[in-house]
């Protein structure tokens, strides 16, 4: 078999998505997700003029070596732009073997762990009332795990929830440039318990609770957090802290029970190298997408089944429904396998451009029984959508320092 094309799409239904189509000379064809949110045509241009015409004639069946062909091969290895660029290879060459010896993808990598894949949906709200309120619905759905976030009093904006009350998922496109957020570590914690002792007396003790913190605290006020809410028994704590430095997990850890999860930005097994090997945290939350693909995310699911940390991919809205058919398989396989994030099906442009078929069932996920990846993509919806410029918000604290998102 020989790939006789690449091509690279980039639309946007709703939001930017990058899409790659690796054509053979067998008739078949694989797909990957290649987004790298407000910096999609950086990896699209990357792929184009750098990874392509070096492909075009090799074998797909190759998948390992062409990895290494793009990793060590190309010696400027790793980086967020290089690896989303591989990752959408490999997770388009994967496709093409599933398709190729007519299995779904999760019977390639070992097959099944478990009958479907546990996912959280997330509750946002402009105060705990609202934000509640949400995740009852989402309960009543069916879901057995959400993530909590509201507004906090005195701050027009914050991860998760904007002044507009517009959630920033819906700001592509729609900004020229990126949006400022505002933080405060004080009016944070002046709200943050409220919000988990009322979910725990409102939603009861079963339903899973989690939290993203988004990097906005430091190691110490991480760790004070993790103790305020212990008794409310979270599944996981995100992104508390940022962790550039791995050995400053160690100051949360020391003090707090609450289990944590981080990983969401990472693109290589050694960004998580020392937290995982630590025991530092409890979850990585590295997505196919930005990690390298399947076969990166093969091997980072091992080493951290070692060390008693599960994965649970990142699953927000900038990931397309490429990644998350990537992301049910491996889940579907991984013997560590903790919960995946999701966000739902995407707007109905969405829907017309990619066409999947996993079911939702009482807060679960089953994989398509279809060969590879089991998701199509259709070009001509794809051209309605163009490309529109976008960017993340940034945050400053409230003497105007620039803090992290
Ligand atoms: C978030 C993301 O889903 C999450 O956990 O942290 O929404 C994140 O902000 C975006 O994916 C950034 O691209
Ligand atoms: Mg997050």
């Amino acid at each position: 078999m020989k790939i006789t094309q690449i091509k690279v799409i980039v639309c946007c239904p709703g939001r930017n998505f990058v899409t790659i189509k690796i054509i053979t000379d067998s008739g078949l064809f694989g797909l990957g997700d290649a987004t790298l949110n407000g910096r999609e045509m950086a990896v699209a241009a990357y792929l184009e003029e750098h990874a392509a015409p070096c492909l075009v004639g090799r074998d797909p069946q190759e998948i390992e070596d062409i990895w290494q062909y793009l990793y060590r091969g190309v010696y400027w290895r790793t980086g967020a732009v290089t690896m989303t660029a591989i990752g959408g290879i490999d997770m388009a060459l994967w496709d093409i073997k599933g398709k190729a010896a007519g299995m779904p993808l999760y019977q390639l990598l070992g097959g099944r762990s478990r009958t479907g894949v546990t996912l959280y949906a997330h509750a946002s709200g402009k105060n705990t009332e609202e934000t509640l309120g949400e995740a009852k619905k989402l309960v009543e759905a069916g879901f057995k795990a959400i993530r909590i976030q509201s507004a906090i009093p005195g701050l027009e904006a914050t991860y998760g929830v904007i002044g507009d009350m517009k959630d920033y998922y819906e700001m592509q496109g729609n900004r020229p440039l990126p949006p400022e957020e505002e933080w405060s570590t004080q009016k944070y914690f002046g709200m943050v318990e409220e919000l988990f002792r009322e979910a725990r007396h409102h939603l009861g003790s079963d339903v899973h609770l989690l939290h993203d913190v988004h990097n906005r605290l430091t190691p110490i006020e991480s760790a004070r957090l993790g103790k305020l809410l212990e008794k409310y028994n979270l599944l996981f704590l995100e992104d508390a802290s940022i962790a550039e430095n791995q050995e400053s997990y160690k100051v949360i850890r020391q003090h707090t029970t609450t289990p944590l999860a981080i990983g969401e930005t990472y693109n290589t097994i050694w960004d998580c190298k020392e937290l995982v090997q630590n025991q530092l945290i409890d979850y990585i939350r590295m997505a196919a997408t930005h990690a390298g693909g399947i076969t990166a995310m093969r091997r980072i699911a091992d080493f951290a089944g070692i060390y008693s940390v599960k994965i649970a991919p990142h699953g927000a809205p900038d990931l397309s429904p490429i990644c998350v058919a990537a992301h049910l398989h491996l889940n579907t396989w991984a013997p560590n396998f903790g919960i995946q994030e999701f966000v739902g099906l995407g707007s109905e442009q969405c829907r017309q451009i990619f066409k999947q078929d996993f079911q939702i069932k009482n807060g679960m996920a089953h994989v398509s029984e279809a060969p590879g990846l089991g998701i199509d993509f259709d070009e001509e919806a794809a051209k309605e959508y163009p490309y529109k410029r976008s960017y993340l918000p940034v945050s400053r604290l409230e003497d105007g320092t620039l803090w992290h998102w």
